[in-house]
């Protein structure tokens, strides 16, 4: 039985019992990654990817203090147009569910509520990591998305880490925690915007039944999260030359703007679609939908292997 504080759409919960395939997806990109209109455009079309897919899609947030697990068309539009609304990491559930207030979940919050549902698929843009040290006084920045990889057994379908990141540390940490990195078609972590290497993947996988064997098999051990990252296509990815020239100015004005903790990875994501007059938000746009017809694939492939 699925817990009682957690609030679960009929269609989700109709996918659970009937052991469908469900893909898990989250909204920080709605309410933090990407700006209006483009966000409830990519929210609705990830959604419908799924669905294409043969898998039912379950958006996640916290509305109005309760942890939710599939929205309503409606709901998904009103955290699109929120403004001020809180970004919850795994951290911030507790808060903002007993203090009554809406969130959009990230990668580590979304994991922990989706795992609480029974859902062990779910697709992003890109994970947080370890971010860059560009001043040393300030401290260490390493996402919590790290953390709840190491602890929670969900398969998170993305374009590697975000290229505004340390690729080399947060692999390095993911090895760390025993989390598995899958390259889809690849032997190099995607790095999501740009097209190129981001150091090795842990394993190479060629199909989505082989990513769902080698997740089963991880956690079939006792091992928890993985990620099966597959790069962007190249017709949309941002070259990577004028990424990192709009990468060092966002992350000067970042600096001088003291922004930190939190409010780093919403203003350097909204500073780049600035700076790239939009390409970004396209490359976003793109890799969040292949991603999620990839984890419908995977999800799928879960069920008829009997893994699950
Ligand atoms: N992927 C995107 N856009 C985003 C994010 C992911 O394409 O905005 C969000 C995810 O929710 C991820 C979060 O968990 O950014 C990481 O934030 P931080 O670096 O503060 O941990
Ligand atoms: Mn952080």
């Amino acid at each position: 039985m699925p817990h009682t504080w957690l609030q679960i759409s009929d269609e989700v919960r109709a996918a659970l019992s009937d052991a469908q395939p469900i893909v898990a997806l989250e909204s920080t990109l709605i309410t933090h990654g990407l700006p209006w209109p483009t966000n409830l455009e990519t929210a609705q079309k990830a959604e419908a990817a799924v669905r294409i897919g043969g898998a039912v899609p379950a958006t996640i947030a916290v509305i109005a203090g309760q942890p939710c697990v599939g929205l309503t068309p409606n709901q998904l539009a009103e955290l699109a147009e929120a403004k001020q609304i809180a970004k919850a990491s795994r951290r911030d559930l507790g808060a903002v569910v007993a203090q009554g207030r809406s969130a959009g979940t990230t990668v580590s919050a979304t994991m922990a509520l989706a795992w609480a549902a029974g859902i062990r698929v779910f697709a992003t843009g890109g994970i947080g990591g370890a971010h860059r040290e560009t001043n040393p006084t300030q401290p260490l920045d390493i996402s919590s998305d790290l953390t709840e990889l190491s602890r929670t057994p969900v398969l998170v379908v993305c374009a590697g880490a975000k290229s505004i990141l340390d690729l080399p540390q947060t692999l390095e940490l993911l090895e760390t925690f025993g989390v598995p990195v899958l390259g889809y078609r690849t032997h190099e972590l995607p790095t999501f915007y740009v097209r190129g290497g981001g150091g090795p993947v842990s394993c190479r996988v060629e199909t989505a039944a082989e990513a769902a064997a080698v997740f089963a098999a991880h956690v079939q051990m006792g091992g928890k999260g993985a990620i099966l990252a597959q790069p962007l296509e190249s017709e949309v990815a941002v070259p990577a030359d004028e990424f990192e020239s709009a990468m060092f100015q966002a992350e000067n004005e970042a600096e001088a703007a003291g922004i930190s903790g939190p409010q780093s990875t919403p203003f350097l994501l909204s500073r780049l679609a600035d700076l790239t007059v939009g390409r970004t938000l396209v490359a976003n746009q793109a890799l969040i939908l292949a991603n999620a017809r990839l984890a419908a694939e995977t999800a799928k492939e879960l069920i008829s292997q009997r893994r699950f």
